[in-house]
């Protein structure tokens, strides 16, 4: 596997999360993993409109909508990227750190395409951004389109605050789309229009790409992930642990159903062991999960995996797709004990 100066760029502007935060319930800002396609848009709060339809609103008539908050765990789909293999799109080259789980408040947009008339006789909602850039050779805004029931659910908010402040430049200033249960993508940044379609969308980021063999990419697969225990090498991130007794910790999610299992194996997955559950965050929020490991002097190779109410487990491989999407291989974390 190699990465090129090419995804070096990209993963210098988009950073990820650090594992060692699985600590925290809550993401605090600066630390939730970051992806911008193009550039952060210039705008001005006082003179921005959100358009809907025919209709606009200002920041201040949407702030006095009805007011939700919920804690929502976020990944992009091209999580597990890097560790595809195989010939395939260059992009942003992630590992597993494409995760946050941040409290975002905002208003509830079924009510607003109803009210708007936008809810009548649509076949898609579209959401544009105001950022615009060129990928695969194409010009275009950051666009993307909900099939117009996922964009009704009670759930799917115009976010304008993040863990109870402002929405920063980097995560949408001043408005967001957020999709609980959904990968990244579909939470478009910086939203400036909206608008109901009678066709499918078209537009570059909905039908060129977030595929995987013509068939989009859509909620997110259950992931579990751990707090790497002890202590790292610094290149290749090994970690040492000193003998006896400890506490493994970490959280999963799924965007297809609560959690309702987490396993650990510290043999590389010959053998599994039921890891403890923690009480739901939250109905689209990562679950705590903690595990008690009493491993004698030797080399490990731990492993999580997640499992969720529809039934999904977290696969041992991850499966091959050009666009490098979903791939949600167990963790696999070196230990020296
Ligand atoms: N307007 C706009 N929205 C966007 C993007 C973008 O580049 N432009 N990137 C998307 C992708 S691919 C992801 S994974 C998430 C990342 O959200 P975050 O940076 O707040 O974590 O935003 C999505 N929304
Ligand atoms: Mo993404």
């Amino acid at each position: 596997m190699s990465i090129g100066l090419d995804e070096l760029g990209l993963a210098a502007r988009n950073h990820g999360f650090p594992l060692e935060m699985l600590r925290e319930p809550v993401t605090p800002v600066g630390l939730h993993y970051l992806l911008i396609h193009f550039d952060i848009p210039a705008i001005d709060a006082a003179t921005w409109r959100l358009e809907v339809g025919e209709t606009s609103f200002t920041l201040a008539e949407l702030q006095a909508r009805e007011r939700v908050t919920a804690p929502v765990t976020l990944e992009c789909a091209g999580n597990g990227r890097a560790l595809l293999g195989g010939e395939r799109a260059a992009s942003q080259p992630w590992l597993i750190e494409a995760v946050g789980n941040a409290e975002w408040t905002g208003t509830p947009l079924a009510p607003i395409l109803e009210e708007t008339g936008l809810a009548d006789d649509a076949l898609e909602i579209v959401f544009t951004g105001a950022d615009r850039g060129v990928q695969g050779g194409v010009e275009h805004d950051y666009q993307r389109s909900l099939p117009l029931v996922e964009a009704l659910r009670d759930e799917v908010l115009l976010a304008y605050e993040m863990n109870g402040a402002a929405l920063p430049p980097q995560h949408g200033y001043p408005l967001r789309l957020v999709v609980p249960g959904w990968y990244g993508m579909t939470h478009v940044k910086w939203l400036r229009r909206i608008e109901a379609v009678q066709e499918p969308f078209g537009g570059w980021q909905q039908t060129d790409a977030y595929l995987i063999d013509d068939v989009p990419v859509t909620r997110m697969l259950p992931r579990a992930l751990m707090v790497p225990p002890g202590i790292p090498d610094f290149l290749t991130r090994e970690r040492f642990v000193d003998e006896g007794p400890r506490t493994l910790v970490g959280r999963a999610w799924s965007g297809y159903g609560e959690i309702v299992r987490v396993e650990v194996s510290d043999n590389g997955g010959t053998t599994w062991a039921d890891a403890t559950l923690e009480a739901p965050l939250g109905e689209h929020a990562w679950r705590g999960w903690s595990f008690e490991w009493s491993p004698a002097p030797g080399e490990y190779e731990l492993l999580c995996r997640a499992t969720d109410s529809a039934g999904n487990v977290q696969p041992l491989e991850g499966v091959w797709n050009h666009g490098g999407y979903s791939n949600n291989a167990v963790q696999r974390v070196r230990v020296k004990v």
